[in-house]
């Protein structure tokens, strides 16, 4: 296992789609061992392997409340069947965007078929955090952040202050 640095925007990396996984095999077992020691340490909810500069359709998610026991969920090729009408305002936030949280709408309920870490096809309903968090994840698989969502004004502000950010620290 290890310990991975997690990309922060501008990285044009977060904009790449990510493409999918052909074979769960060790290598892959590997990285998903990465993206949840990665995750929990950052520590954060969830995480795409992208975020740790791996094109790959690869999820990591973990919904536990601090006093409970860990519970390490991996997605692969996870895809949407289903969204419901209604939708649901939930905050948001991103550990490629730390510390910056804004409100974001999305369907109340997706249902998702993935690969496990057998490469067993499986298909889950998901509703509250778990549904938002796995359309976050997804959008990341396809280079979208949760400030595609929201207000212009708003999404050009914090790319503005990020990028002022990382052209400091390139000095
Ligand atoms: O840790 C995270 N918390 C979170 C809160 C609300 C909606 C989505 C998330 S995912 C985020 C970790 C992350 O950046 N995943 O890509
Ligand atoms: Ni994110």
């Amino acid at each position: 296992m290890a310990l991975r640095e997690i990309l922060v925007i501008p990285d044009k990396r977060l904009r790449v789609v990510s493409k999918p996984v052909e074979a769960v095999n060790a290598q892959i077992r590997a990285l998903a061992d990465d993206m949840l020691e990665t995750m929990y340490d950052a520590p954060g909810i969830g995480l795409a392997a992208i975020q740790i500069g791996e094109p790959l359709r690869l999820v990591t998610m973990d919904l536990a409340k601090k006093d409970e026991e860990k519970d390490p969920h991996v997605f692969i090729n996870p895809q949407i069947t289903w969204s419901s009408e209604d939708r649901n305002v939930h905050e948001e936030g991103c550990l490629s965007i730390p510390e910056y949280y804004e409100e974001v709408e999305r369907p109340a309920k997706v249902r998702f078929t993935y690969l496990d870490l057998d490469g067993k096809l499986q298909e889950v309903e998901a509703d509250g955090i778990f549904a938002t968090c796995i359309q976050h994840e997804i959008d990341h698989l396809n280079g979208v952040l949760f400030i595609d969502h929201i207000s212009k004004l708003k999404r050009d502000r914090v790319i503005k202050k990020f990028t002022k950010i990382a052209k400091q620290a390139a000095e």
